[in-house]
Order: C-alpha cells, then structure tokens, then sequence
C-alpha cells in the first residue's frame, strides 16, 4: 500500500503500537533486573540497569508521541512479566544483550515495513531507533565482556560494580 498522504497506514499504525509495548516491556525488565543486582549488593549494576529502565520509557515515549503527532491511535497494551532465569551479573547482562539483539530485528522489522508503506516520517524516526540500537548492543556487549574477564573474582566484580554505578542519565537529543 503506498502512504503519500502524510497519515500513517493501518498496518504502520498498528506496529508502532506494537513497538511502544516491546519498549515499555523493554523497561520493565530492565525494572526487574535492577532489584535482582540490588538484592545481591551491586547497586553499581543495578543503578546502570534502572538508568536502563529510564532509557526504554524515553523509548516508548518517542513512538507515542510520534503517533500523536501524526494524529494517529495511540493503543496501549497489557504487558508480559518480565521473564528471567538470570542469577549472576554475567547471566544478567548477557540476557540484556541477548534482549537488545530481538529489539533490533524488530526496529529491523518496522523500518522495513516503512519502506514498504512509503512512510518516509516513520523511516526517518526509525533510523533514530536503528542507531540507538547500535549502542544500546555494543553497551551491553562491553559490560558481558567486562564480566567474562572478570570471572570469579570478587575484587574485579566490586571494581566493576564501581564503574557501572558512575552512569550518567542521558541527556535527550
Ligand atoms: Fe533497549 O532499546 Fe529500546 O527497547
């Protein structure tokens, strides 16, 4: 179907409906695994991990108000629990990378689709989330490396713990 008309299709509409869940999804499991290192004493990782948290809301927040914008139904829906099996801060992280990588297939996804619907507002909001994802991989990657190295010693967890607690809040483009 071809969009010329500056209105978003039916099917754009309703993927970026979708997309606002998987973020707010996003956020609440990193909400999740937050209070999971909190509980183990690593409020560093825990604070990098509710930051996180804050991140996927501005997420979610930008595909709302894009819909608005654009005078289209902003539907909001009910959210999953956050699944984890994760116990140790190397399993945490891996599984917010293992995360980052299905969200972008699915930022992959919609820019697709835009394509397809000659959106080109929505592909221009999109490649905004396309490089996001980028850092948000290759952040998480990092913090699984660092942890691969440190392996079982207390002192390089503590050190690292340290480091991931000086994060800075975002400022907004
Ligand atoms: Fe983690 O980038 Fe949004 O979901």
């Amino acid at each position: 179907m071809s969009n010329t008309s500056g209105t978003v299709s039916a099917r754009m509409q309703a993927a970026l409906n979708e997309q606002i869940r998987e973020e707010l999804e996003s956020a609440y499991l990193y909400l999740a695994l937050s209070a999971h290192m909190d509980r183990q004493n690593l409020k560093g990782f825990a604070h990098w991990l509710r930051l996180q948290w804050e991140e996927e809301i501005v997420h979610a927040l930008k595909l709302y108000d894009f819909l608005l914008q654009r005078d289209a139904a902003v539907e909001l829906k009910a959210l999953g629990k956050p699944a984890f099996a994760a116990q140790s801060a190397l399993e945490v992280f891996a599984q917010a990378l293992h995360h980052e990588q299905y969200i972008t297939r699915r930022i992959n996804e919609l820019y697709a689709l835009a394509v397809e619907e000659n959106d080109y507002a929505s592909q221009i909001l999109l490649q905004w989330f396309v490089t996001e994802q980028l850092e948000e991989e290759e952040s998480a990657r990092e913090i699984v490396e660092s942890l691969r190295l440190v392996g079982d010693s207390g002192a390089s967890l503590f050190l690292l713990d340290r480091e991931l607690s000086q994060r800075q809040r975002e400022e907004e483009p």
